[in-house]
């Protein structure tokens, strides 16, 4: 591990390379009790560099140094120092080759970043900071290099060796070992760097590119999971021919590999032409995975191959670009979601995931633009700001440039930076230069960190037949950030009549002829305050506001109830129709939770009942649409519009609407429920059944709050014959949530024993239990930490337990003696030592003490006051424990 530097990095002192490396020669000999990486990087000084005399600095991490030359001569110890993370060499040829031998241990390797084992095989992850932990080398995204791979392994145990680019030789050697010599023709960043050695089998296919090449497609898994490549496989070939249609990217090799591995840190890693992924993100049977698993599956696979080009073939210059390749990969892969299944449905989880976590992280002692000034530690910068919020930056570019502009501004993206590493700035600049579209004052979404807030008023004057849409802008100050600049924010809308969508005439505006809509526009918001005047309005119009969410900002309207639920049965926006449901909840909640913290009563707004009864009556609506205006707007969301949050109100009061709700439609209910149940065949992931299992699961969830037996018999049934995951994990929270302890021992026993080799299954088994509400949880929480299947050194099995407890389970994670706080302060200090990114990862939960009562915020502050006071905290932990603890 390494120990905490309170050493910060700056963008604004980037530096081009002193040296860079145009071939990179490695050699591993891989045995069980260590690895020798011989290296010989062909060397020479930068031209663009400064000077000409600079010293070598080589990055390197937890290396045992066995030899070092230059040109052959063997270096001695006077020649060069090891100081920290820095191997220096003082004096160097302009040009020459330097060969280096490392000894690593990667069986010793907890923290999953370098070369490390997983269920017996090798395998790397180097991003961000990795291969520093394999040999010295110039561990930094714009040194590029062209690298040839040999690996030695045992043949029995390691019959399968895989590097990067293509098989150029394989050998058999002496003692039963055998060798694969790999070259990869294109020059690429070290992180991209990856090999693996194991016993694995092979799922082939094969895809034409559009300019006729064929394309091996291989993905190696354990034998136990051969069964489980089929959708992975399927979500690869259709991510080639969308990159190829949408983008116009072809494929750039005769090989594509994907592997999949037990242990891993994140979901996959986009490493070139040797993608490596977590098994969860790769395997898919009906028997084990969830809908929401296969869609995982699908548009991971996308994201990483997507890389290819938005990453690998263009990549970032240094690591506070990297929302330049994340941002961009996950706009594309949420685009090709959407095309392959519903773009609403799509649109409604990434925003729900956004105004939830991102916002609360830009809300946070973590908040940092989706160009960050700074850094202690990258690996806490794979945030939802550089993906999520990156990617609505993104989307918010599409938005001003239309679909074929921002097509052109992708292709000049493209080719002038193809082989490069470069900046956000180069993708604003491709961009703005192909569509003529001044984007100068956009750029503070790069450079701003904090959520928008936009304050929006209407008056509609009858006798001018005119309509005034006053829209105010605001953020608040995030740390190191006081006052902001005024964003440029497209916010879509339309006007809404009694006769449905209206004509909008924008004063001062010309009629976009181009375009066939005339109800739906897209205003400009510019300034920090602005007034946009409708003519011609022949009746006062119910806005539509922020159509799809058209920006990442919170948008204030003064909605009277009636207006909201009239915009839920006839906006012309799918998205907004979701919106508006969702604030007609929140402000039925918020009488609620009122209500609740003063000891009274309240009653559900009859409008909701009113409207889910229209909405499960309705056969004719999108069961998924259905199912997600039937759901109450989440605890995490209600927090996020609270200050502070009171959780247990907050929990309480939408369990009360939830169980109101479920008494007032459970004719409907039981009736959607039966038709849904009925009308499913054999198991497909498709949005159709997709949609159809959710809304009739929903059903199940409504009606197991009811204390009916009737309604225990459906979901006991259904537990029992389920034929897939989806339904029978459903009916299993269902159970979890209600009040039939004795059954719930029962199911959760059978579960287990029928599911026990799946370790995939078993974590959703953990999650489910961690995530339940009920009292109890945490010891339940604390038991399952000694299970026999809980592995600490398992990302996704402490994800499972520790991550969903103290994420995804608010009501018990804030219980009032402060015993959740506590559980994960140990489990970081635990972790921080075995995996610290893993550790750091799990703070974020208490990082945002200030967000709740003083109570609690003194017992969360005092927890990570003692993670602060342990000794040996590595840079991952020490930097959001400090950050969360500065004033
Ligand atoms: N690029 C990787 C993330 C690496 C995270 C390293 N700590 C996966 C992805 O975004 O595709
Ligand atoms: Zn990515």
């Amino acid at each position: 591990m390494r120990d905490a530097q309170a050493t910060t990095i700056y963008l604004k002192d980037y530096r081009v390379p002193d040296f860079l490396i145009d071939k990179t020669d490695l050699h591993f000999e891989l045995f069980e009790s260590h690895t020798l990486v011989h290296s010989r990087l062909a060397m020479r000084r930068n031209p663009q560099a400064p000077s000409n005399k600079a010293a070598l600095q080589l990055d390197g991490a937890e290396l045992e140094l066995v030899s070092l030359s230059i040109d052959g001569s063997a270096l001695s110890g006077s020649a060069y120092q090891i100081n920290g993370e820095t191997l220096t060499i003082p004096d160097v040829p302009a040009q020459f080759e330097l060969a280096c031998t490392t000894r690593i241990e990667p069986h010793n390797n907890t923290s999953l970043e370098g070369l490390y084992k997983s269920s017996g095989m090798f395998c790397t992850q180097c991003e961000a900071e990795g291969f520093r932990k394999i040999t010295w080398y110039l561990d930094r995204p714009d040194v590029m290099s062209v690298y040839t791979v040999t690996v030695d392994a045992d043949a029995a145990r390691y019959p399968v060796l895989l590097s990067n680019g293509n098989l150029v030789a394989t050998e058999n050697l002496a003692n039963g070992r055998h060798r694969a010599v790999w070259e990869d023709p294109f020059k690429k960043p070290a992180y991209l760097f990856a090999l693996v050695a194991g016993d694995l089998e092979r799922v082939s296919d094969s895809f034409v590119t559009m300019s006729g090449r064929k394309v091996d497609l291989h993905i190696y898994v354990e034998a136990k999971d051969v069964d489980k490549c089929d959708h992975a496989m399927t979500s690869l070939k259709n991510a080639m021919r969308w990159d190829e249609e949408v983008y116009g990217r072809e494929y750039d090799l005769d090989i594509f590999n994907i592997v999949a591995v037990d242990d891993f840190n994140m979901g996959a890693m986009e490493n070139k032409s040797l993608n490596i992924f977590n098994t969860s993100c790769v395997l898919a049977s009906p028997g084990t995975t969830t809908d929401a698993g296969f869609q995982r599956v699908e548009g991971v696979v996308a994201h990483e191959y997507f890389h290819n080009w938005s990453g690998n073939r263009v990549t970032c210059r240094d690591w506070f670009q990297l929302s330049l390749k994340e941002g961009f990969t996950v706009f594309r892969d949420a685009e090709f979601s959407a095309d392959m299944g519903s773009p609403v449905v799509k649109r409604v989880e990434d925003v729900s995931l956004l105004r939830t976590a991102q916002f609360a992280e830009d809300a946070g002692p973590m908040s940092h633009p989706v160009r960050p000034d700074s850094y202690m530690e990258i690996s806490n910068f794979y945030t939802v700001t550089i993906y999520e919020k990156g990617a609505e930056v993104v989307r918010m570019i599409h938005t001003l440039l239309g679909p074929e502009q921002f097509r052109k501004g992708s292709d000049l993206y493209f080719e002038r930076h193809d082989g490069q590493a470069v900046t956000c700035e180069d993708f604003v600049r491709a961009m703005e230069e192909a569509s003529g579209i001044d984007l100068t004052q956009f750029r503070h979404w790069y450079s701003q960190a904090g959520t928008p807030e936009l304050e929006v008023s209407g008056h509609y004057d009858a006798a001018a037949e005119t309509f005034a849409l006053t829209v105010k802008q605001n953020c608040r100050p995030t740390p190191g950030q006081k006052e902001k600049q005024p964003f440029h924010i497209p916010l879509a809308m339309g006007l809404l009549g009694d006769a449905g969508a209206l004509p909008l005439t924008l004063r001062g505006v010309q009629p976009d002829t181009e375009t066939a809509d005339n109800t739906h526009t897209v205003l400009h918001v510019t300034e920090p305050e602005q007034t946009f005047i409708f003519e011609q309005v022949k009746e006062a119009p119910v806005p539509s506001l922020l159509r799809g969410f058209s920006a990442p900002v919170k948008l204030y309207y003064d909605y009277d109830r009636d207006d909201l639920l009239f915009l839920m049965q006839q906006d012309t926006d799918g998205f907004n129709r979701w919106e508006a449901s969702q604030q007609l909840g929140v402000l039925a909640l918020k009488d609620m939770i009122a209500a609740h913290r003063k000891g009274e009563g309240c009653a559900l707004d009859s409008r909701l009942i009113t409207a889910g009864q229209s909405l499960l009556c309705d056969e004719s609506l999108d069961p998924a649409m259905v199912a997600l205006m039937l759901t109450l707007p989440s605890e995490g969301y209600l927090a996020e519009l609270m200050q502070p949050v009171d959780v247990l109100a907050n929990h309480a009061a939408r369990q009360q609407a939830r169980l109101e709700l479920a008494i007032a439609l459970n004719g409907e209910l039981l009736a959607t429920y039966r038709r849904l149940s009925m009308a499913q065949g054999e198991y497909q992931p498709t949005a159709e059944q997709i949609a159809s299992r959710s809304l009739k699961n929903l059903c199940l969830q409504y009606l197991m709050l009811l204390p009916d037996e009737h309604s225990l018999q459906l979901c006991l049934e259904q537990l029992a014959t389920a034929d897939n995951m989806t339904d029978r994990l459903s009916a299993l929270v269902a159970l979890l949530n209600s009040d039939y302890e004795k059954e719930k021992a029962l199911a959760l026993q059978q579960f287990y024993q029928q599911w026990q080799h799946e370790p995939l299954v078993i974590n959703q088994w953990f999650q489910v239990q961690a995530t339940c509400s009920r009292p109890g949880t945490l010891t339940r929480v604390h038991e399952l930490l000694n299970h026999p299947a809980f592995e600490i050194r398992n990302p996704n099995k402490v994800r499972a337990v520790i991550g969903a407890f103290c994420g995804q389970n608010a009501v018990n994670f804030h219980q009032t003696d402060g015993a959740g706080y506590r559980f994960l302060a140990d489990q970081v200090i635990a972790l921080n030592s075995i995996n610290p990114q893993i550790a750091a990862r799990l703070l974020g939960p208490l990082s945002k003490w200030q967000k709740y009562l003083p109570e609690q915020q003194a017992l969360m502050k005092a927890e990570l006051e003692r993670i602060a006071a342990c000794a040996g905290l590595s840079r991952d932990v020490y930097e959001v424990v400090s950050k969360s603890l500065a004033e």
